[in-house]
């Protein structure tokens, strides 16, 4: 009996290591925490000691001390790699897979103005992906022309607290339909985060020259920016950019909004939206 049940738990190992493969990557950091660190003689020892917990992300290992180190992700996302991150990292380490988040709209400061026009909102603009940016609307029709993604948001406020939604659908339709947005399955990492993005589901792209929203008026007029706009919206990431003197108690709903928890007069500090 004693012999058997170590038969089957050397199978399990085996099963466990063939089904994570790790790729070596120089990675940012920012987006891990550490889990544990262990003694091991090398990398691959150190990768597979990772492999039987299904948590771990990301693995360093110091050829020197021997000191091989576990990573998950922060804020208990399931993956969290994102490919604006990959590669820029001080040291050489093991990820548990290739694939990345695309980050597609992003918004840190007030340095560039987002209450743009139809054929501005097409393309890309801004100052790339790590910092305020967009990537256009012919992009991300192409992103998810072939089978929906999965998109995530990242919500920073001004108390540095960091929360997320997720979205299990994600797609864009054509210009010709005016990228009609396709979206369900939220789900989320805080109780306190809801749901402010499926609102905008069937919606077309609405933007001040262009008012393809189901209001009376023009919402992208009204709220200076633009978005998939119903009547109007519970998110506008898009919104204008407020700094932290005039975030918080502001004029209704300007700023950048995610209104279920934060409410029509509170604009985020960092906003971030990826596509998997
Ligand atoms: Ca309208």
């Amino acid at each position: 009996v004693i012999m058997l049940l170590a038969a089957l738990v050397v199978t399990d190992c085996a099963a466990a290591y063939t089904e994570r493969r790790w790729f070596f990557s120089r990675e940012s950091l920012s987006d891990y925490e550490a889990v544990r660190s262990v003694s091991t003689e090398s990398e691959i020892e150190c990768s597979a000691a990772a492999s039987s917990d299904s948590a771990v992300q990301l693995v360093t290992f110091n050829a020197s001390s021997g000191l091989c180190a576990h990573f998950r992700c922060r804020l208990g996302l399931s993956h969290c790699r994102k490919c604006r991150n990959a590669n820029k990292g001080a040291q050489r380490v093991w990820t548990a897979g290739s694939d990345c988040w695309t980050t597609v709209q992003h918004r840190v400061s007030g340095s560039v103005d987002f209450y743009r026009n139809w054929t501005q909102y097409q393309s890309e603009f801004g100052e790339g992906p790590d910092g305020n940016y967009w990537i256009g609307l012919n992009s991300l029709h192409e992103l998810t022309r072939s089978k929906s993604r999965k998109v995530r948001f990242l919500i920073t406020d001004w108390d540095n607290l960091e929360t997320w939604a997720e979205y299990s659908s994600f797609s864009v339709g054509p210009e010709s339909g005016k990228y009609r947005l396709n979206v369900s399955g939220f789900s989320t990492g805080s109780a306190k985060v809801g749901d402010s993005f499926s609102d905008g589901n069937g919606m077309q792209f609405s933007t001040k020259d262009a008012d393809n929203d189901i209001s009376g008026y023009s919402c992208a007029q009204e709220y200076s920016g633009a978005w998939w706009f119903a009547a109007c919206f519970l998110a506008h990431p898009n919104g204008q950019y407020k700094n932290f003197s005039e975030a918080i108690g502001g004029p209704y709903a300007q700023g950048i909004m995610w209104i279920h928890f934060y409410d029509v007069h509170y604009s985020l500090k960092e906003f971030e939206m990826m596509v998997l």
